[in-house]
């Protein structure tokens, strides 16, 4: 069995738990809650798989440690070949240049959720940059709707989908598909894959707290 350092909120575990069900490899991965937080003191069952103490951290069946969420994904699809990772140029910088978009998205929108909870309050030049920054990312993800829905299934949509979930989860008064229609229509029929089905956004049982999410990012 491979171990997972795992979590029912992250949304970069999410990604690895949707590429692990596209690859035929959930049965074979063992999810270990790992508590993570950018001011946890970092537990030493983390921090000794993987330095940085973040997860996804997965574990191979031959004790190696993988991270981050990108090499994890890479080596579950390059084990068994199934190519969410495209070989060929032209649709591997397709796919990995949206996973790269999608990945910093979901970065910012995490680091700017724990940036509201700062005792002294948030730092507002920060918090307007990172704002601007999501609605230009929606924005890119919205102009190339129709390619990312018409591009067959990869590691590319799949982070997409992390990230809109990330929305869902922490900011659901933002009303994205209202904003963002074709992305919308495309993430609707993504959702109807097995995989994704399978790892719905999960707020892990605990509430939103509410003040934290109000009025802090609008499309
Ligand atoms: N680039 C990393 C990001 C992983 C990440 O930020 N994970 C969060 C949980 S969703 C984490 O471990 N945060 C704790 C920390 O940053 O110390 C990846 O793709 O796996």
């Amino acid at each position: 069995m491979m171990k997972l350092h795992w979590s029912p909120r992250s949304p970069f575990v999410r990604k690895v738990m949707i590429v692990a069900h596209e690859t035929g490899l959930q049965d074979e991965i063992e999810c270990v809650r790992s508590p993570v937080g950018l001011s946890r003191t970092p537990d030493p069952a983390i921090i000794v798989d993987n330095p940085l103490c973040k997860i996804p951290t997965l574990v191979t069946e031959d004790g190696l440690a993988l991270f981050d969420s990108r090499v994890i994904c890479e080596y579950l699809d390059l084990r068994t070949g199934t190519g969410l990772f495209p070989s060929e140029l032209a649709p591997r910088m397709a796919q990995i240049r949206w996973q790269a978009l999608a990945d910093g998205m979901t970065d910012i929108l995490l680091i700017w959720r724990t940036e509201l909870t700062r005792e002294t309050g948030p730092w507002q030049a920060v918090v307007d940059v990172w704002s601007e920054k999501v609605r230009a990312s929606m924005q890119k993800l919205e102009d190339e709707a129709g390619a990312l829905a018409s591009t067959p299934f990869g590691i590319g949509q799949i982070t997409v989908i992390c990230a809109l979930g990330q929305l869902d989860l922490r900011w659901p008064e933002s009303d994205w598909r209202r904003h963002f229609p074709m992305l919308a229509e495309a993430e609707a029929n993504w959702k109807t894959r097995p995989s994704v089905a399978a790892y719905p956004v999960s707020d892990g049982g605990e509430a939103n707290p509410g003040d934290l999410t109000k009025g802090h990012l609008r499309f």
